[in-house]
């Protein structure tokens, strides 16, 4: 089924917007979003390895031909840099490695070269925003005098690691680990990471600390940094576990139902409120449950299964089935969206994403019924003629379209659904790494290395 859908999206993506961005599947025409300036054809890298793994080998290779002849970096633009690294230098990187096509490889390091300017602030923290073309940087004039946001100069670390992998070039590398420097000699709040900090002091903004909008991949990619690197990264892990230790603590509780959900913490006060975002935690903890310390790997995915559940829940208190984007745990309310502007869905992966990998390490069969029921939700309410659109508010009788086909919604929520009901071997956990927009990443094993370092 997550082919068809596959087929649905990306041919009405090709019919209607092809080359551009995104596709508007209720007005047919593309769609652009500031997010990757005047970077185009962000579905069509987005979307590459998904086809590439579904084997729709002739719209892999209509998509191949679009990056050769038309995929240029060399415009006048300002971009985020967290934006276009995980879906472009992300989705560059595992199309070359599913495929070995040279071209991947060499259009992900010139756009990794792009956005080296981006770490020149006095400490090393990039900023969010950059001009390829000028190399001038700035930050989100919203974000906390100044910042730069935890989670996305903490989500480039990944890439980083296999640009200078692929490239030969260390410099990508000293980049992200000069952040895991700067990180680890800054006093945290009761260990915990706000998700504001200032390039040029060097000193943390608000002390805001979340597990979705502005901190999630963080985490994440702390935890996969460690996997990636076959097990040997013992910062990252330190680092991750540490910061679970931190947010069990202080961010994760259990409502009056029995649901359990992490709340968002500012300056020391909970606001009970957790977003679709966060869900992809649910997944996060059951990755990280085998490395947990001390016994715990059995919590671990305890935890992972209440966050799923509560997830769930919050895609089941619905009208439509599909969950909003955020849901709250207070005034007498459980895991329902309380106002207006948090009842929508933009076909976001995490909720999704957390039952694979609850299959995954559990096969629970839940998570398939799960998966299957959001599946016939999608279908349902999100589909439309010209491809799928996301949802104004889904505790409404009538859906109200919002008319934009997000590129994650290719790269990640069909993929996710495509492996929620594949083999376990395709793709195994024992090899490759997704990063935050689930594009899949090899593990760099140490046995390779060794073997790299005889024949030379
Ligand atoms: C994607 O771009 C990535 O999953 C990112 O980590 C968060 N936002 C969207 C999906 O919701």
């Amino acid at each position: 089924v997550s082919l068809q859908m596959m087929k649905h999206a990306w041919d009405n993506y090709k019919r209607y917007a092809w080359g551009l961005n995104e596709l508007k599947p209720i007005s047919k025409q593309g769609h652009s979003s500031n997010l990757f300036g005047n970077i185009q054809g962000a579905t069509i890298v987005d979307a590459l390895d998904t086809l590439y793994i579904m084997e729709m080998k002739e719209e892999f290779k209509e998509a191949k031909e679009w990056v050769e002849k038309n995929l240029d970096f060399n415009v006048n633009a300002e971009i985020s840099v967290f934006e276009v690294n995980i879906r472009f230098v992300g989705g560059l990187l595992s199309a070359y490695y599913l495929s070995g096509e040279e071209i991947f490889r060499k259009k992900a390091v010139e756009l990794g070269e792009k956005l080296l300017p981006a770490f020149n602030t006095p400490t090393g923290i990039p900023w969010a925003l950059l001009n390829i073309k000028s190399g001038i940087g700035r930050n989100w004039p919203w974000a906390s005098g100044g910042s730069s946001i935890l989670a996305e100069f903490g989500t480039l670390h990944l890439e980083f690691v296999h640009l200078s992998h692929l490239s030969g070039n260390p410099v990508f590398a000293e980049k992200v680990m000069n952040i895991r420097k700067v990180l680890n000699r800054l006093d945290k709040p009761e260990g915990l990471y706000p998700n504001y900090l200032n390039p040029s002091s060097g000193q943390w903004g608000q002390h805001h600390v979340s597990i979705g909008g502005l901190g999630d991949s963080f985490y994440e990619y702390l935890l996969k940094a460690w996997l990636m690197s076959d097990k040997t990264d013992e910062d990252g892990k330190k680092m991750y576990y540490d910061a679970v230790q931190a947010i069990e603590t202080h961010l994760i509780r259990k409502s009056s139902g029995g649901l359990t959900y992490i709340a968002e913490w500012k300056g020391g006060l909970l606001e009970h409120k957790m977003g679709h975002l966060t869900c992809f935690a649910g997944g996060m903890f059951a990755l990280g449950a085998d490395g947990a310390p001390s016994d715990k790997t059995g919590h671990h995915i305890e935890l992972g299964a209440e966050i799923a559940r509560t997830c769930h829940e919050s895609y089941d208190r619905t009208r439509m089935k599909l969950g909003p984007e955020a849901f709250r745990f207070d005034g007498g309310v459980e895991a329902i969206a309380t106002r207006q502007n948090e009842k929508y869905y933009i076909l976001r992966p995490e909720v999704i994403e957390t039952y694979m990998y609850m299959w995954r390490l559990t096969h629970d069969p839940k998570y398939r019924q799960w998966g299957w029921e959001a599946v016939e939700a999608l279908e349902k309410h999100c589909r439309v003629d010209g491809g799928y659109s996301g949802i104004r508010d889904v505790y409404n009788n009538h859906e109200s379209h919002d008319d934009v086909q997000q590129s994650f919604f290719l790269s990640e929520t069909l993929k996710y659904l495509y492996l929620l009901f594949s083999e376990d071997d395709l793709l195994p956990f024992e090899h490759w790494v997704f990063n935050t927009e689930a594009h899949p990443l090899p593990v760099l094993h140490k046995d390779d290395e060794n073997k790299e370092k005889n024949q030379k």
